[in-house]
């Protein structure tokens, strides 16, 4: 098993680090070798080795109509066919901007980026020049791309600036960056309390998919708004993954709260590299050419890329979507959930929309500490298990899941009659 995989594998690791273009492709947190992808179609993708999997991953949540879409492909190749960029202002940017200022209020104006790492770096220095002050909030178990001043881990004491968690970010570059407790409504209050007039921008997850599955308390998110209004700071919701993967208006559709800036990214690509961020006209206006704030890019809103993302949001904005993809995603959860509790193990599973978390705790966590009391272990014996039966769940136990509008039926059955059998490895001897 995976016998192609291994030699890609050791062959990549001599040229590429780590083997893989982006860390947690390598398989750190489960072990054993990241299996090679050749092909997908809808809601399965096959192996260098032949070997076919449900796939939960959908390139950590792009592929929301599945591999392959037929109308995604054509409309890839029709944009292709007249050439691949231009550095020059195309009508599909235009229609990108009016499908995403239409779909989300709080986006009066937008621009497009290459990736969400792109659109959050833009959105914050946006935020900056646009409020003249310097410190960003963001919180703990939230990622938010790998811009040096986000790579920080919460300060030594409670209501300290952040230490750098990666090598080669200078301390200098995390001093402005505070990091507090997802989910803890007091913690915000004291920082705003201390620090509120210097406060450039708060920024967060608004479900928090990168600690595997966490949603936020209303009195969280709604005392988030109020803070900020009340402080002049902007609330920047980072939807890179939950924009058009929860619902038709993002997190922010279902949560009823207004950001002043948005970043989106993944679905809005289709599976190509499209990022994006926007949101009030003054503040947006502050961007070069019209005001200060530079920020600029080779290939953002590439044609190609966008005709990728415009194919794709078309589909997933069409009546009952979201309504047919929650209905999936709900389905799959209780499945496992009932496998779980036949087999006697602690777990427990959320999901929202076209995504989920599942946790080996009884109880889905609700903050960052909570996620870390999991049986890491239990995981990944269960995710071993469940890739040797043809089901391929994200390979970190702090990853959310993803639903296609590809999965059906046959995916579901599929994926329980795995889990009943995982579920036993999981236990442990
Ligand atoms: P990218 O630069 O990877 O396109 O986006 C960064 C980003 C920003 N904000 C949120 C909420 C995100 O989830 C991400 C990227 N998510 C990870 C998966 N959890 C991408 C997968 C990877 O890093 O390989």
């Amino acid at each position: 098993m995976y016998e192609r995989s291994r030699e890609l594998f050791e062959q990549s690791r001599q040229l590429i680090p780590g083997g893989v273009n982006s860390p947690v492709r390598a398989f750190g947190a489960v072990g054993g070798v990241p299996v090679f992808i050749r092909e997908g179609r809808g809601a399965r993708v096959v192996d260098v080795d032949g070997r076919e999997y449900v796939d939960y991953v959908g390139s950590w949540g792009p592929l929301i109509l599945g591999h392959a879409h037929p109308e995604v492909l054509a409309a890839v190749s029709d944009a292709a066919s007249r050439g691949l960029s231009f550095g020059a202002p195309t009508e599909l940017e235009l229609r990108m901007a009016q499908l995403l200022t239409r779909s989300l209020p709080s986006l009066e104006q937008v621009r497009l980026v290459s990736s969400g790492t792109e659109a959050v770096m833009s959105a914050l220095r946006l935020a900056r020049g646009f409020t003249g002050r310097s410190v960003i909030v963001k919180f703990e178990g939230c990622y938010h791309g790998h811009s040096d001043f986000l790579l920080v881990k919460a300060g030594s004491g409670a209501l300290t600036f952040g230490n750098p968690t990666s090598a080669g970010v200078p301390a200098e570059l995390t001093v402005h960056t505070l990091v507090l407790d997802y989910n803890d409504p007091q913690q915000v209050d004291d920082a705003f309390r201390r620090y509120g007039d210097d406060i450039a921008a708060v920024v967060l997850e608004p479900v928090a998919g990168n600690m595997n599955f966490v949603r936020p308390s209303a009195e969280f998110i709604q005392g988030l708004r109020a803070a900020c209004t009340k402080h002049g700071a902007l609330l920047i919701f980072d939807e890179v993954m939950t924009g058009f993967r929860v619902g038709p208006q993002g997190a922010q559709g279902i949560f009823g709260v207004r950001p002043d800036l948005t970043t989106l990214g993944k679905v809005i690509g289709g599976g190509m590299p499209v990022g994006a961020f926007g949101g009030r006209r003054e503040i947006m206006e502050k961007l070069a050419p019209m005001g200060p704030v530079y920020q600029a890019g080779t290939l953002s809103g590439n044609p190609v890329a966008v005709s990728a993302g415009l194919a794709t949001l078309e589909r997933v904005l069409q009546p009952g979507f979201f309504d047919r993809l929650g209905e999936t995603t709900a389905a799959l959860v209780a499945g496992l959930c009932r496998a779980a509790s036949e087999a006697g193990v602690a777990f427990s599973g959320a999901s929202l929309g076209g995504m989920f978390g599942v946790f080996f705790r009884a109880q889905p966590p609700r903050s960052f500490a909570e996620v870390m009391q999991c049986d890491r272990e239990a995981f990944r014996r269960f995710f071993h298990g469940m890739l040797e039966r043809g089901i391929y769940f994200a390979p970190s136990a702090y990853e959310a899941g993803f639903v296609s509008s590809a999965h059906g039926e046959p995916e579901l059955a599929a994926t329980f009659a795995a889990a009943r059998e995982s579920f036993a490895l999981a236990r442990g001897p």
